[in-house]
């Protein structure tokens, strides 16, 4: 059955601006809210790990966290490409990446350390892992998604949410930001699939200096 909130998601679909909308929108905006939480909730997490390994071990597990919530064109746009009506429910039951925090560490040993620390923790469940770092993509993509489930606490209740955490190193980061500019003007490219080749040698190159760098951090220590 649809509830009055499905309902004016349908108007989304006929909309020129699905963002207005969608920001007048309450309930969205409680959703919204819900995943803003469980944001500050994973940032809060490894920024503590963050905290204890600078004193313990003198060192800085990560270099920088970004976090992001989807904006509803893109929810649209996503929910569409999956085939499914536009509504709150299938937005939670289908999207895990409405709720996005991306890691930069400096060496791809540290990804591993922070993400096992986080995923052992008692009230964190790991629904999913993509290791693009041991498996990369074809193209040269490196890095680590986890897809994990927190709970927040609101005044009257205790929700579990989805957020999806990307571990990158600075330089599969730098590397990731300029093949995102080759995805949207690939189009206005006379020969994209040269720039994809050396992008590819890049990821390659740059993966080399990652571990190289690690080698040598590791003699230090
Ligand atoms: P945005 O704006 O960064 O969020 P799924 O989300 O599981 O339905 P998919 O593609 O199987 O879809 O998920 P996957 O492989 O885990 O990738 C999800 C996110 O990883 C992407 O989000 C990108 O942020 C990043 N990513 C994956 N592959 C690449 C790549 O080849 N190059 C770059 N630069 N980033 C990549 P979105 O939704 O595409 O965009």
């Amino acid at each position: 059955m649809s509830t009055e909130a499905d309902i004016s998601m349908e108007v989304l679909l006929n909309s020129d601006n699905p963002d207005k909308v969608l920001k007048n929108m309450q309930p969205f905006l409680n959703l919204m809210m819900c995943y803003e939480c469980a944001l500050m909730e994973i940032e809060t997490k490894l920024k503590i790990l963050n905290q204890e390994f600078a004193l313990v071990h003198k060192r800085n597990p990560f270099e920088s966290i970004k976090c992001r919530l989807k904006k509803p064109v893109s929810i649209v746009e996503k929910l569409k490409k999956k085939g499914v009506d536009i509504t709150l429910d299938n937005i939670q039951n289908n999207l895990t990446d409405i709720a996005g925090v991306r890691v930069i560490c400096s060496f791809p040993e540290d990804i591993y350390v922070l993400s096992e620390l986080l995923a052992k923790q008692d009230d964190i469940k790991v629904i999913n892992t993509k290791d693009y770092i041991r498996n990369p993509k074809p193209n040269g993509y490196r890095s680590l998604h986890l897809i994990v489930e927190v709970p927040i606490f609101l005044s009257n209740e205790k929700k579990i949410m989805n957020v999806e955490v990307q571990f990158r190193t600075i330089a599969m980061d730098f590397w990731a930001s300029l093949d995102h500019k080759l995805k949207y003007k690939k189009d206005n490219l006379k020969h994209p699939e040269i720039i994809a080749q050396e992008l590819k040698k890049c990821a390659d190159m740059s993966a080399a200096m990652d571990y190289k760098m690690q080698e040598i951090r590791n003699m230090l220590e």
